[in-house]
């Protein structure tokens, strides 16, 4: 076996060998990035004891402006590290290596340091109420940490989306166990050893390795002592992760799967519609929750429309990471790309257009061993095709006609889902008018993917349950009372 970093689970303060390992592929050519230690259920109910212990301790003792510089010091962590950060998102995931500095590692950071400000000033509900003799009461709301969050990551946005959980966890007092995803253990090993830097008690945070069913996802989600699931990844995992957590009646937060539309108007700045739409496709190779999968553009617009994206579809640049040409590197695994593959052919069966791509390249080197996939344009599909209505989470977009405002948006919003849109218009008051009748948790007008991270994120239908974000976070990651005073 070839002579690769081990990596360990980080419980109580200190780092675990497990006997039982797993191997971490580089998608980029299908070759060995490291050996991964999985948790079994000795090493989670290890993991959720030291983060019991830590709870009862000193942690939710320490006041909000101790919590918040330790939260810094984190983020600093992260700074000096930035580089080995972004070497390990690129080996894990094969994206190129100006997105993960740009936007993994450069979130990861700004979510631990938006959440150290905002609990600084964060202010609670009072009111003044009547007590039963005629005299007055006080109300006032107050937040105390859950006790212990368990939190599961996908692999999609590795580094962004576990700090997006583990920074507000921290943040109101809570004590974290986190399992990222089997695909990429690298970057939360990482945090790990940063986290234990920083200083933070042992038992505040705890990571462990390991896959979801029957193994250490579903240990922790299944544990009696959490109080609090917070999950991001794939609407039927989330529905499997919510019967687990109903049996101990926890608190969950669900960021799942979209299936997202973006929309065009005949007014659209067309070059700036076409950038959009090519960025909200393809980023990460489409592997993001909020990717645009469905496309409506206004007939007067249509077929100028569909040429112009295949050009700049078919200039995007397919290559290594470190190229810094790169536009698109491979899908996350060979498994994931045969899924992706399924779509491209079920997309033919169903009767589509294939304007562009639908296979995979051919590089004629080592990356033929790797997971890399064409992007691809469809047209030609009605609503109702699997390929219109099931996440494909590849870089791949339907693009389909429309006529009238009013039909577009029951277009939009015939689907299971409920994330994410965006819309691309010169009009005002259309942009109001659509963007309040679309019915997802995020619309975005003339932009796509940029957010201040104090609004709330997340979807309805099976793209989740709940908002996470700015208050919506605080609100979640701590067990709120009301005191009544009668004064
Ligand atoms: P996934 O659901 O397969 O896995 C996510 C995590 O859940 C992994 O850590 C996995 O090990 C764990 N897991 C799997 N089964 C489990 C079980 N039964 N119990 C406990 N844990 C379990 O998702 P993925 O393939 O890693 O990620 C891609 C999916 O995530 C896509 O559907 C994408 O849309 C979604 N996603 C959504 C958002 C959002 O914010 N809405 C963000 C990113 C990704
Ligand atoms: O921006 C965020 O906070 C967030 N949760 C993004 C999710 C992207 C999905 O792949």
């Amino acid at each position: 076996m070839a002579d690769v970093p081990l990596l360990r689970c980080f419980v109580d303060g200190q780092w675990l060998k497990t006997p039982e390992r797993f191997a971490n592929i580089n998608p980029v050519n299908g070759q060995l990035v490291n050996q991964v230690c999985a948790a079994d259920t000795s090493v989670v109910q290890r993991a959720v004891e030291a983060a019991n212990r830590a709870s009862q301790d000193t942690w939710k003792t320490l006041n909000v402006n101790e919590r918040a510089a330790l939260l810094h010091r984190i983020a600093d962590g992260i700074e000096r590290r930035f580089d080995d950060f972004v070497q390990a998102e690129v080996m894990d995931t094969g994206r190129p290596m100006h997105q993960a500095r740009s936007l993994d590692v450069a979130r990861g950071i700004a979510n631990f340091r938006t959440f150290a400000d905002l609990i600084k000033t964060a202010s609670s509900e009072m009111f003044e109420g009547i007590a039963p003799d005629g005299g007055r009461t006080l109300n006032y709301v107050t937040r105390k940490p859950l006790g212990i969050v368990g939190i599961i990551s996908p692999w999609n946005l590795p580094l962004l989306l576990l700090t997006w959980k583990i920074a507000p966890a921290l943040a109101m007092g809570n004590c974290v166990v986190a399992k990222p995803s089997e695909e990429t253990p690298s970057s939360a090993t990482l945090l790990a050893e940063v986290i234990q830097g920083a200083g933070l008690p042992r038992g505040v945070f705890n990571l462990i390795h390991g896959f979801g069913p029957g193994a250490a996802g579903e240990f922790l989600s299944t544990h009696p002592d959490i109080a609090a699931i917070t999950f991001t990844g794939e609407s039927r995992t989330g529905s499997a992760i919510m019967k687990a957590a109903a049996e101990g009646v926890k608190e969950v937060s669900f960021e799942l799967g979209g299936k997202n539309a973006a929309v065009v108007f005949a007014d659209a700045d067309f070059e700036a519609a076409i950038s959009g739409i090519m960025r909200s496709s393809f980023t990460n190779a489409g592997q993001v929750c909020l990717c645009s999968e469905r496309v409506y553009v206004e007939r007067p617009l249509f077929d100028r429309f569909v040429d112009r994206l295949k050009t700049r579809c078919e200039e995007l640049v397919l290559s290594y990471p470190d190229d810094p040409d790169v536009d698109m590197g491979p899908l996350i695994s060979q498994q994931h790309r045969d899924k992706v593959l399924s779509y491209y052919q079920l997309a033919r069966e169903e009767g589509a257009r294939i304007v562009t791509g639908g296979g995979i390249p051919i590089f004629g080197d080592e990356r033929d061993q790797g997971a890399y996939v064409q992007p691809t344009i469809l047209t030609g599909l009605p609503d109702s095709a699997r390929c219109m209505r099931e996440e494909i989470f590849g870089p791949v977009c339907h693009v389909a006609p429309f006529d009238t405002e009013a039909e577009v948006i029951a277009r939009v919003n015939d689907s299971d889902y409920g994330l994410a849109a965006c819309i691309w218009t010169t009009e005002l008051s259309r942009a109001h008018r659509v963007a309040g009748q679309i019915e997802t948790g995020m619309v975005w007008v003339n932009t796509w993917f940029t957010r201040d991270l104090r609004t709330p994120f997340g979807g309805g239908k099976l793209s989740g349950i709940g908002r996470e974000g700015g208050r919506y976070s605080l609100d979640f990651y701590s067990d709120i009372s009301t005191i009544c005073i009668k004064i």
